[in-house]
């Protein structure tokens, strides 16, 4: 029996067939996934020290960055901010540099909010 070649109207349709894919149209704009920026607690480095973290590269008043510290200090660890990828991953950047220049174990971390 000669075998006829395949040709495209033998493919298959129905489900997952290209012919058979919708698109919907989005109006809205999708909002960008956010990054909590999180500091977290060690016994070593000094109080002051994470006080001036928080007011140099988050903008935080001197209270505000006080009360965060002490948060971090007896819960262990403490959301500093929520920001996009690349600001969380410069501020993470920026303290965890200071951090090591300073000689301290301060750690600061991220994740999806
Ligand atoms: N636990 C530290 C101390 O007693 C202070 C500290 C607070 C350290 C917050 C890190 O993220 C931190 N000196």
């Amino acid at each position: 029996m000669p075998l006829k070649p395949l040709q495209m109207s033998d493919a298959p349709k129905g489900p997952g067939d290209d012919a058979s894919v919708l698109t919907k149209t989005r109006t809205q704009t999708a909002r960008p996934p956010m990054y909590k920026v999180l500091l977290l607690n060690d016994d070593y480095t000094p109080m002051e020290f994470v006080v001036h973290v928080l007011e140099r590269f988050f903008g935080l008043s001197h209270a505000q960055s006080f009360e965060i510290m002490l948060t971090v200090h007896k819960k262990g660890l403490a959301v500093v901010g929520v920001f996009s990828f690349e600001v969380a991953e410069t501020k993470v950047a920026q303290v965890m540099d200071f951090a090591r220049r300073h000689q301290h174990p301060l750690q600061c971390t991220m994740e999806k909010d």
